[in-house]
């Protein structure tokens, strides 16, 4: 990398860009999901509390979905990063699908929840989920009909983010990986990871909202750049 600081700590921020080529839907791309569904109505507390069957079924329709899908070449690349790399490497994705450890990642963090995982608010338990919710199923911990898709809505505090800012703090490298910069706190990272010296790069289909923010930009495809960094940094 051409740099002073000796590369051991690792930081990679994956985003819906990272799954496009595995077929499931980004956000804001044209025709992806924010195209066909109001942000308000299906990813707040508040169109929750407003139409739960309409959000409940928006989740059921991607739950069933990413079950059908595979990890492309660049969660692969990801996850052997994790496995040959001698330093700390920390995986936080936005994702809410599980392609980065079917794959084989095991240090993730999904900051925004996860599809497969269902949240009872009467109790507060989480479980392992892969059918619908449609239809109000008891939790299986204190049986109430209270479970709701555990992701992170707009307002909603996202996940492990002491976690998160301890490794930007300690990382030589922040790779930023298919994500907009349109959602915070993750667009926020880069600055952070600034802020502490690490080197920051962005691998994406076109440059994101804070991509000035980055020492370097590539821009392609996730299954042909992730691989293609990876080799590079394991050579
Ligand atoms: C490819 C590719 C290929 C395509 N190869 N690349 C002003 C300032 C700061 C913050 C705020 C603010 N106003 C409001 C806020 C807070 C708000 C926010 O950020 N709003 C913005 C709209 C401004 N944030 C929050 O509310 C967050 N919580 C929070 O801040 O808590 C603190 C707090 C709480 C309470 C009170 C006060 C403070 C929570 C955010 C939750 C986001 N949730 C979602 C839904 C998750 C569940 C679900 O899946 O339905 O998370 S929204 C959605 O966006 C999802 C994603 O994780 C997230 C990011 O999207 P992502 O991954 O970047 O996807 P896209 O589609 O945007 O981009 C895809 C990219 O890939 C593109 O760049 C393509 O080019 C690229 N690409 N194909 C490589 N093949």
């Amino acid at each position: 990398m051409g740099d002073m600081r000796a590369l051991r700590n690792i930081v990679v921020l994956t985003g819906a860009g990272v799954s496009a080529e595995s077929g499931i839907d980004t956000f804001r791309s044209a025709g992806g999901l924010w195209e066909q569904h109001r942000v308000e109505d299906v990813a707040t507390p508040e169109g929750f509390a407003r139409d739960p069957d309409l959000v409940l079924r928006f989740y059921d329709m991607r739950r069933a979905a990413i079950q059908t899908r595979q990890p492309n070449a660049a969660h692969l690349a990801l996850a052997r990063l994790e496995a040959e790399w001698p330093g700390e490497l920390l995986l936080v994705t936005q994702n809410v699908d599980d392609l980065h450890e079917r794959a084989g990642s095991r240090r993730l963090i999904h900051m925004h929840g996860e599809h497969l995982n269902a949240w009872c608010s009467a109790c507060d338990a989480r479980h392992g989920w892969t059918g619908p919710l449609i239809d109000r199923p008891p939790c299986p911990a204190c049986g109430v009909p209270a479970l709701r898709p555990d992701v992170v809505w707009f307002g909603e505090m996202p996940y492990r983010m002491d976690e998160i800012y301890a490794a930007i703090a300690r990382a030589d490298l922040f790779v930023s990986i298919g994500t907009s910069g349109a959602v915070y706190p993750a667009a926020g990272f880069v600055h952070t990871a600034r802020e502490a010296g690490a080197r920051c790069l962005e691998l994406n289909l076109e440059r994101s909202q804070g991509s000035g923010w980055f020492h370097e930009s590539r821009l392609g495809p996730a299954s042909e750049l992730v691989p293609a960094w990876v080799e590079e940094l394991l050579r």
